[in-house]
């Protein structure tokens, strides 16, 4: 018995499924989680000493790759003044101003330490200064865990055990959730007249990324905008994985539009627990201690995790990795589809900038429909293919793969070259 499976043997004796995050179980896939000790710019080193090209990178959250210096530094420092104070700190508000300043439509911010709590405050919120309580959300798009979330299509791990919710949530909670088709603007305004007056926000993910990579049909996102103001609606981008991964500005930059309120996550903690919800002043401005709507965290703004998302931010700014990791993002998914039109598989692959992913379907893939519909036993085939080769993929057809500023032309020919061999 290897180390990983004696860890995965020993983690399921203390950890339900053996992991903190249902997907990492490999069970959409089958065979053993790779326990990691060590990442290593692109890499990632298993407890067996195994190396593998890392296209998942935390999930997208390291734009830079694994253990960046300069981030690592910026952390380290942080923690020897102290780890947590449950007190405001400078690191916040310089945080916070770079945040705003990436970001027009955000006047406010508020830090949290995840994705989940920052969607959840943001729903909040909404209801809140609205006064109404509906929520439409779309099938297969993720926003964390929280109850009214994961009442219907929720997207990656529940869409990976094709669950349809879970139970738990009540159906007071699932009530005021409402969900149309990603890119299906006739059912978000037929939602809306239906809801008249009582929907509080769309929640929506600007390039869908938790059911695979699926982007924006051209007016989708601008149609969400209008009908919002039509309906006194607010509009929520959640930027977890897009916000200064796309873009430094986020996908709202990218497609120039302005949501009211937006979530971040991810690569705006640099790989540390650390996320935010902001948008409008007059919004923001209902949060408590200045307004009635309460949301609070004793490691919210957490000194070590803002520090790293501080190095981040300056890093994105500075060396602008954008252009380059679109260029080597364009040059693996040709690559891919080269090398698939050559074995005669056939496959759609979804990507905007360095988020991208590979659906075993003729396609097109524009919602959670079509993505459930492609082949995801060949995914599994193909993600063991590609692990024997030394290339970690997402463990699951319904999550993202992506690159990092570590990722050169090497890693990109590898990849392909791996893929290359799939017999089908
Ligand atoms: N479904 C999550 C990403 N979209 C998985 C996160 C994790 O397992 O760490």
């Amino acid at each position: 018995m290897n180390r990983n499976d004696e860890l995965f043997e020993r983690a399921q004796r203390v950890i339900p499924g053996g992991v903190n995050s249902p997907v990492r179980a490999f069970r959409a896939v089958g065979g053993t989680p790779r326990f990691i000790a060590e990442g290593q710019g692109a890499y990632l080193i298993d407890a067996d000493g195994n190396r593998y090209l890392d296209l998942v990178q935390s999930w997208g959250a390291l734009l830079f790759g694994h253990a960046r210096e300069e981030i690592m530094r910026a952390a380290g420092e942080a923690a020897t003044r102290g780890t947590s104070f449950g007190a405001p700190t400078e690191l916040e508000v310089e945080l916070a101003e770079r945040i705003t300043d990436a970001m027009p439509s955000v006047d406010m911010v508020r830090l949290v330490s995840s994705g989940t709590e920052a969607a959840m405050s943001a729903i909040r919120l909404a209801r809140g200064s609205t006064g109404r309580p509906g929520v439409i959300k779309f099938d297969g798009c993720y926003h964390g865990h929280s109850d009214p979330m994961l009442a219907k299509g929720a997207g990656s791990g529940v869409a990976t055990f094709g669950i349809p919710g879970s139970p738990g949530v009540t159906e007071g909670a699932a009530r005021d959730t409402l969900t149309a088709p990603y890119n299906d603007l006739g059912v978000v305004a037929a939602l809306l007249d239906a809801h008249r007056d009582t929907v509080a926000c769309v929640i929506v993910e600007p390039i869908a990324a938790n059911m695979g990579v699926v982007p924006p049909e051209l007016g989708f996102l601008e149609g969400l905008r209008d009908l919002c103001d039509r309906h006194g609606a607010l509009l929520i981008f959640d930027e977890v994985i897009t916000g200064f991964r796309v873009a430094y500005g986020g996908a709202q930059f990218l497609y120039g539009v302005t949501p009211d309120l937006t979530v971040l996550g991810k690569v705006m903690g640099g790989g540390y627990p650390c996320a935010a919800f902001g948008g409008r002043g007059d919004v923001m401005s209902r949060l408590a201690p200045i307004g009635p709507v309460y949301q609070a965290g004793t490691l919210a703004g957490n000194p070590v995790a803002v520090a790293a998302g501080i190095a981040t931010l300056d890093l994105a700014r500075e060396r602008d990795p954008y252009p380059e990791l679109d260029a080597r993002a364009d040059r693996l998914t040709a690559g891919l589809a080269k090398a698939f039109e050559e074995t005669a598989t056939r496959c759609t692959i979804n990507r905007v900038e360095s988020m991208f992913s590979l659906f075993f379907t003729p396609g097109p893939v524009r919602n959670y429909e079509e993505a459930a519909a492609a082949d995801h036993e060949r995914y599994a085939r193909f993600f063991h293919h590609m692990l024997e080769r030394g290339v970690y993929l997402p463990p699951s057809g319904y999550e993202l793969w992506t690159l990092s500023a570590a990722h050169t032309d090497e890693e990109i020919d590898t990849t392909i070259e791996a893929a290359a061999s799939f017999p089908g």
